[in-house]
């Protein structure tokens, strides 16, 4: 800090010195160690910067003060943050003897300093507050609307650049907080935002709080959408079953019991997947919790009750279990809870066992007391969960009849899976590829100590439509969970998973894109947790191969391609015409042409590799790239999944048309 400084903010103190190397050490350990903080360094946690302003704006609505937040991604790579809540307090802070703003803007942890009454979420990596990045920040400004004034500060690398200064008198009695920040590109691996990314979690939290209005603009790609759901978590079930026929009208329960606030929306749909959604101070917890086993036990009791009652059982021999309840069953429960305990691999799991019997007893009570009130939607439920103990019933004697056969109780290995020699899953990968031909050139040029390769006949099963007893049927899927080693669904055992890395390899074409969403939703629906492992890729094959003498490049997109030939003196434009001249057509399965001595191939199928340039290009774990599977945000998967798979044909197309970039991308 220069003298000049230090003269502005008129402390003059030795204390106020002292005070302040001690923060500048503050926000240096986060600048040192940013992961510690917010996760790690790439998209995820660039992407977190945002959420954890905007939580602070969320923070304020939950205390009924803001009920407007505008989210803009600039141009210049910056990101504002706009709210109408109370505004950072600017007034000297009497303890650090400077303003209050620029202690909540640079000490770690300063809202704490304020007392807010608000649930405060100590978990996860939430809640770690703004003077995080702030420090992640090359350069932030914050503007204060409050006491009538606009008052403004800069701040670069999380020091302040000035004092807080009044720039405006104000018109109207307006108050909020804007805060503009542009990340370190010196921290942050990507700086790039993405619009899908920050809207994914804007819409999920203006499902999650109704009285909130939250726009979120992309000044660069022209995105301008305004995010208002005055059915709450209705319309957030409604959303996440777009594309699935629903079988009633939702069911809706708000309360609060011990001091816990519960919110609850579900319904039932044709399909037979559970998609169940929890959430705690607006935070998902992947790995359920108490809220969860609340829910459960309350919807397994209170419909167990209400179909005795009502006598619509008729059968004798069968008894409803909690699985049979939920089939087809889309949830989202939000709780409240003020001082989180979150436990679990990833600390998304809540602990307070208080919240448990909150939410049973909640569910008991209104949950009766709607079906009382809509008793035709009591006896679509019950006939839906019937139709599922049923099929159940069907499952287990099949089950017994084939059990030797049954891939789930066998562990014999299919016969078609090339496996590898080494039996410690951490070095050992999965090729799930698709054909014969594909599987003959990969079983040659793999290496087979680490590398195993199982092939896949055409188009697996789309277990989207399908019950579990029909997916277990399936030869390729079953070939698929033998191979995997680790059982399917609830029965599903990380540690015995025979492979850490599993690579989907298919053609660079539509029909093998279709077959990797095909596998990536067997993949989401049974074996979820291999998304939480990270342990899925995507391989990368070339699209071509570019040829001059003995010299040989490969390109994975046009754009490669492009600056490989222009390094041969060949223009884009030139190889346009090369292809029309051979007028390529979408059955030729391949094609080579030559132009100024350059052979270009162009690849369409792995089939047409040699296993030594598979092995070059694509599975060699020294050069190859592949693309990592990592959710982003589960309830837009869920709906991304349901959209593709489902029935709808008009919803999907219209989806595949909207988000074309983002499916390619498979940011899934
Ligand atoms: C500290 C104390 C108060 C509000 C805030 C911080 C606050 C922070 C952010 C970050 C983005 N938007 C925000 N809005 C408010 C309490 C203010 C009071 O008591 O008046």
């Amino acid at each position: 800090m220069s003298a000049e400084d230090q003269e502005l903010l008129n402390t003059g103190s030795d204390e106020y010195s002292a005070k302040n190397i001690s923060v500048l050490k503050g926000l240096e350990a986060v600048r040192k160690r940013p992961a510690m903080y917010i996760g790690d360094v790439g998209t995820r946690g660039l992407h977190h910067l945002i959420n954890e302003v905007v939580d602070n704006s969320i923070d304020e609505a939950l205390g009924g003060h803001c009920d407007n937040i505008i989210v803009i991604l600039h141009k210049d790579g910056s990101c504002s943050i706009d709210d109408n809540g109370r505004g950072i307090p600017v007034d000297l802070h009497a303890e650090e003897n400077r303003s209050a703003l620029e202690v909540v803007m640079t000490v770690l942890h300063a809202g704490g300093k304020f007392d807010k009454q608000n649930y405060k979420v100590s978990g996860g990596l939430h809640g770690v507050g703004v003077s995080v990045v702030n420090a992640l920040s090359e350069s932030l400004q914050v503007e204060i609307k409050r006491d009538g004034k606009l008052y403004s500060q800069n701040y670069t690398f999380g020091d302040p650049v000035a004092p807080v200064q009044v720039v405006a008198t104000l018109k109207k009695p307006e108050t909020g907080t804007k805060i503009i920040f542009t990340p370190d590109k010196t921290i942050f691996r990507t700086t790039k935002f993405k619009y899908e990314t920050v809207l994914a979690r804007m819409r999920e939290l203006a499902y999650l709080n109704k009285f909130v209005t939250i726009r979120v603009i992309d000044e660069s790609e022209n995105e301008d959408i305004t995010l208002h759901f005055k059915g709450g978590l209705t319309e957030f079930v409604k959303y996440l079953d777009e594309s699935r026929e629903v079988l009633h009208k939702t069911v809706y329960i708000e309360g609060e019991k011990d001091d816990v606030p519960v919110e609850i929306a579900f319904q039932y749909n044709s399909d037979f997947s559970e998609a169940i959604f929890t959430y705690v101070n607006n935070i998902n917890t992947h790995e359920g919790g108490t809220h969860l086993v609340g829910f459960k036990s309350g919807l397994t009791r209170t419909l167990n009750s209400y179909a005795a009652k009502n006598n619509l059982i008729k059968d004798q021999k069968i008894t409803l279990t909690g699985d049979d309840f939920r089939e087809g069953l889309t949830a989202v429960i939000s709780v409240k809870v003020r001082e989180p305990q979150f436990e679990g691999q990833t600390k998304t799991k809540l602990g307070n066992s208080e919240v448990k019997s909150a939410v049973e007893t909640l569910v008991n009570e209104k949950l009766a007391l709607f079906l009382e009130e809509n008793p035709s939607v009591g006896k679509k439920i019950i006939e839906k969960c019937l139709r599922a103990a049923e099929a159940r019933e069907a499952a287990r004697r099949a089950r017994d009849l084939s059990r030797r056969k049954n891939a789930m109780d066998s562990f014999d290995l299919p016969g078609k899976l090339a496996d590898c020699s080494i039996t410690d899953p951490d070095h050992c990968e999965l090729f799930i590829v698709e054909g014969d031909s594909a599987g003959g050139s990969a079983k040659q040029g793999r290496n087979r100590r680490f590398q195993a390769i199982l092939p896949l006949k055409g188009k697996i099963l789309n277990v989207e439509k399908a019950k579990l007893t029909k997916v277990l049927e399936n030869n390729e899927i079953r070939s698929l969970i033998a191979a995997l080693g680790a059982g399917i669904g609830s029965d599903f055992n990380d540690t015995k998973l025979r492979y850490g890395k599993i690579i989907l390899m298919t053609d660079a074409d539509v029909d093998g894109s279709h077959i990797r969403t095909l596998l990536l939703t067997f993949l989401y629906r049974h074996m979820k947790s291999l998304f939480d492992g990270n342990r899925i890729y995507i391989a990368q094959p070339p699209l071509y191969r570019i040829k001059k003498g003995k010299e040989e490049h490969y390109a994975f997109d046009d754009a490669e391609r492009d600056s490989i030939l222009k390094r041969f003196k060949v223009s884009a434009a030139e190889v346009q015409t090369g292809h029309d001249a051979e007028e390529l057509t979408e059955e030729e399965s391949s094609s080579e042409h030559k132009i100024k001595g350059v052979t270009i191939s162009r690849y369409k199928g792995l089939g047409e590799m040699n296993p030594e340039q598979l092995w070059q290009t694509t599975m060699n774990p020294e050069t190859r790239t592949m693309l990592q599977v990592s959710i982003e945000n589960a309830a837009d998967t869920e709906n991304l999944f349901t959209t593709l798979m489902g029935d709808n044909v008009e919803q999907r197309r219209a989806f595949i048309e909207k988000h074309a970039k983002y499916v390619k991308n498979l940011d899934v």
